[in-house]
């Protein structure tokens, strides 16, 4: 008998595989499209890690799946990477961040090409060639001319020591990442795009698509929308006035401080106040003390619940609150951001935690004002309630004191409705080397200047030029600003002299739209083909990591909304990029922490695929855990996947395993086809593994007719394709297994063991499910509520009573 040579075979079907161009998606077929989309990865030095191969693995049996199912299937693959890490790699080196990108490209095609991936490498694409980022340049312009692209001074972290400005994702906990030494925050000038003007659509569209509910949760929190009142607070013997955002109007007749962030420009302003009036502060340099220390914290440090609440009182310094006239104190503290809401917060210590907790270890005074039935002095009543000493609003609810409050400042133009945001507009600069030059040039003209200007558009791609060195300048700016002949440069409006911009783009600039490049790579007049859009758009599934829940997913389907209004993407496509998104868990390392070099746990495939084969390593990363869940390294459970792939082998290289299929073999057949189908579909696919482990396990022992056998070859093909198509042509096939069918159930055989559920609403019939036998009540009811059928004459009713009849029918009265 022939051995299970993975190697040789795994090494074959790629090579006929890539012959054949087997995987090749069409633009307009006739076929109906499916697009399947995995994160493109960063093509780092090392490597190919395990924890991509889980996602790219599970959407290649997806879409394997999907060809087999009569698909035109689009399964693309490309490469992220412009970024720090190769640029930091480079400075290190000395070897030229495009040498090493290009090496590290090379590497990772060879690692996915080895793990027998379906992609469609005609249309890769790569972020850091210049005919792509062209576009990524063009769709810089477009936000600038739309006015969504503007400059204004914005911090950034700056380490003194190595003299360079660090990336928010480079200044961990306020420390360099290269250095260790603590970073300051400095302004500088730098381009925004205005997110914050999608705040809205970017959370109502979330009703739109499939996502998982943790990822839209994610997405609205850190969009933070919240509707509260504007209240303004004048500052006694000034003409200063202090603004703050409040979601609890109602609380405002126990307001007993006012609380300003340390950037909040009160202070300054007072400080420059003439005479007696700025004599009002008496502590200054305590305050100022406490300021620049302040400043130096990061935000983490800053909000982190739980910690001591520190601030210092403005002395001399009273806020007059505006409901009742009432004089309060003045304080700076670090837990008020600066850039929400106003940077100041009204202080009322009875009815929030982190007030309650300020006042308590300041001796601020605690002034109840919503009725709780509890001790405001030992713990802050946050909920709503019944207000007292509230004045002419005594004795109304929260809800409608927050109206009638709100209502009564508008009237004395004391404050007003508002609705706020926690999202910030995006800083779009980055002062490095290895990025999307921003194509704007700035005229030095003397005769008063152009101010920015866009590069005109037939002269885009603005290249990144090519150059030895590119370690960060002395004054934070990027090491582009060192390059005086590229600097310098004509203003394409008045011919006058004039200076390119210097900074780049972040890295998440050229993935904001890169799965619309995939639906036409080669373009060199538009970064796609409308028609070709209108075809392939939206993204039918996308899988990719929970990390990039709040920055890729979003950034993407705000720069999607936009260049959507613009017109660049055709209304047919629809306002959101992806139908549906899935997410994959983490793979730890065996002992459970995260994989790191530091740590020496590190699986790389590339040894998996030696050893065990692709085929194994891809049937592992399947059958680890569900999909969804962070799980452990097992060598044991791979090593299970690669006796079981030989046990297959075997099978299919006895004879004694064949003859007529008997009645019992072919209901469990035909079992496993619908279980397994219903399981990829439904990301389970650690259980669609087992059920192929318990059905070969069925198999020796018993026979198995060869038409049958074929049926549970292209079952398994699309997670186990090398060994599938090898034993295909071994049985006497001449075209490829993914060219075949998907094979499909017999419902009469798998009724054997099932039944067919009625579904009914108030005694009449709506659906009908074939479940497994034995299936309890409550299994059964989840089943009827998920029916579409059912749920449309569910939805906003109450569910009175359920009659279950096993065996038969679920009864759900509303
Ligand atoms: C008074 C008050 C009384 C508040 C009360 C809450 C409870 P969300 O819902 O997250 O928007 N706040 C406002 N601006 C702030 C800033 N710059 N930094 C820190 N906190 C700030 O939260 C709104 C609430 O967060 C506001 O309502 C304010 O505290 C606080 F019983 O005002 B509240
Ligand atoms: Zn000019």
């Amino acid at each position: 008998m022939r051995k299970y040579d993975f190697q040789k075979i795994e090494k074959k079907w790629q090579k006929k595989w890539k012959e054949l161009d087997l995987y090749k998606a069409e633009d307009f077929s006739e076929k109906p499209k499916q697009y399947v989309l995995v994160e493109f990865p960063y093509p780092s030095g090392d490597g190919l890690h395990v924890g991509h191969v889980r996602s790219y693995v599970a959407l290649d049996a997806v879409a394997r799946k999907k060809r087999m199912e009569g698909y035109n299937v689009l399964y693309p693959m490309g490469w992220d990477a412009f970024g720090l890490p190769t640029e930091n790699y480079a400075i290190k080196t000395g070897i030229h961040p495009r040498k090493a990108t290009d090496e590290n490209i090379k590497k990772y095609r060879q690692q996915n090409e080895s793990l027998g991936l379906s992609f469609d490498w005609n249309r890769e694409v790569d972020t850091t060639d210049s005919e792509y980022y062209k576009w990524t340049q063009w769709i810089f312009l477009k936000f600038f001319e739309s006015g969504l692209a503007y400059q204004a001074e914005m911090p950034i972290n700056w380490c003194p020591s190595c003299k360079i400005g660090l990336a928010n994702e480079e200044a961990v906990h306020g420390a360099c990442e290269r250095c260790g030494a603590e970073t300051e925050k400095r302004n500088i000038k730098q381009w925004m795009l205005k997110i914050t003007e999608y705040a809205d659509r970017l959370i109502d569209d979330l009703d739109t698509v499939d996502y998982p509910d943790r990822v839209k949760a994610q997405q609205i929190h850190w969009i933070g929308r919240s509707f509260g009142t504007d209240v303004d607070f004048k500052i006694n013997g000034t003409k200063e006035k202090v603004r703050v955002f409040t979601t609890r109007a109602d609380t405002i007749f126990g307001v007993t401080a006012l609380v300003c962030a340390p950037e909040h420009n009160l202070i300054s302003n007072l400080k420059s106040l003439p005479g007696r009036q700025a004599g009002q502060i008496s502590n200054f340099a305590e305050i100022e003390k406490y300021i620049s220390e302040a400043l130096k914290k990061s935000d983490v440090d800053r909000l982190s619940e739980g910690r001591e609440r520190r601030g210092v009182e403005l002395k001399g310094v009273k806020a007059i609150n505006p409901i009742n006239e009432e004089e309060v104190s003045v304080w700076v503290a670090d837990y008020v951001i600066p850039t929400y809401g106003g940077g100041a917060v009204m202080m009322v210590p009875a009815h929030d935690r982190r007030d309650f907790a300020f006042a308590k270890s300041h001796d601020i005074e605690i002034k109840e004002v919503v009725l709780g039935g509890r001790d405001v002095d030992r713990e802050a009543y946050v909920e709503y309630g019944m207000l007292v000493n509230s004045g002419e609003f005594s004795g109304l609810s929260s809800e409608i004191a927050i109206q009638k409050i709100t209502e009564w400042l508008g009237k004395k133009n004391l404050g007003g409705t508002r609705k706020n945001y926690k999202l910030r507009d995006w800083i779009f600069s980055r002062q490095h080397y290895w990025g999307e030059p921003i194509p704007i040039i700035h005229c030095d003209s003397p005769a008063g200047g152009c101010g920015p200007v866009a590069v005109p558009e037939e002269d885009l791609p603005v290249q990144l030029p090519y150059v030895e060195k590119y370690e960060p300048t002395q004054t934070g700016e990027s090491p582009l600003a060192n390059i005086t002949e590229w600097v310098n440069t004509k203003c394409p409006k008045c011919g006058g002299r004039a200076r390119r911009e210097t900074d780049t783009m972040p890295n998440w600039a050229g993935s904001n739209w890169y799965f619309m490049r995939y639906a036409d790579p080669k373009n060199k007049k538009e970064f796609a083909d409308a028609k070709k859009l209108v075809y392939w758009i939206p993204v039918d599934w996308y899988n990719g990591g929970m990390e990039h829940t709040t920055l890729h997913l979003l950034y993407s389907r705000f720069v999607y909304k936009f260049l959507y209004d613009t017109g660049a993407v055709p209304k047919e496509c629809g306002t959101e990029p992806y139908k549906k998104r899935t997410s994959h868990g983490m793979v730890l390392a065996e002992d459970n922490q995260k994989m790191s070099k530091s740590r020496g746990n590190v699986v790389n495939p590339d040894d998996v695929v030696e050893k065990f084969g692709a085929d194994s390593l891809r049937m592992y990363e399947m059958f680890m855990g569900p999909f969804d869940q962070m799980i452990g390294w097992s060598t044991n459970g791979l090593v299970g996947c690669f006796r079981f792939l030989s046990r297959v082998w075997d099978i299919f290289h006895n004879e004694k395993n064949f003859g007529d299929s008997g009645k019992e073999i072919k209901i469990k057949l035909h079992q496993l086809v619908k279980k397994f189908s219903e399981n990829i579909d439904a990301m389970k696919f650690n259980t669609a593994v087992a059920a192929c482990m318990e059905f070969v396990n069925f198999w020796s022992g018993n026979k198995l007719s060869g038409e049958d056998a074929d049926i549970f070859l292209r079952l398994i093909s699309p997670v186990v394709p090398h060994i599938s198509e090898e034993i295909w042509e071994t049985r006497g096939n001449k075209q490829s297994i993914f060219m075949e069918s998907w094979p499909a159930y017999d419902e009469k055989l798998v009724l054997e063991e099932t039944f067919k559920l009625i579904l009914q609403i108030n005694g009449k019939v709506r659906d009908e499910m074939i479940v497994e036998r034995g299936i309890s009540e409550d299994e059964a009811k989840e089943i009827a509520l998920k029916s579409e059928k059912m749920q449309k004459y569910i939805s906003g009713k109450n569910i009175k009573k359920v009659v279950y009849v096993p065996g038969r029918l679920i009864n759900i009265v509303v």
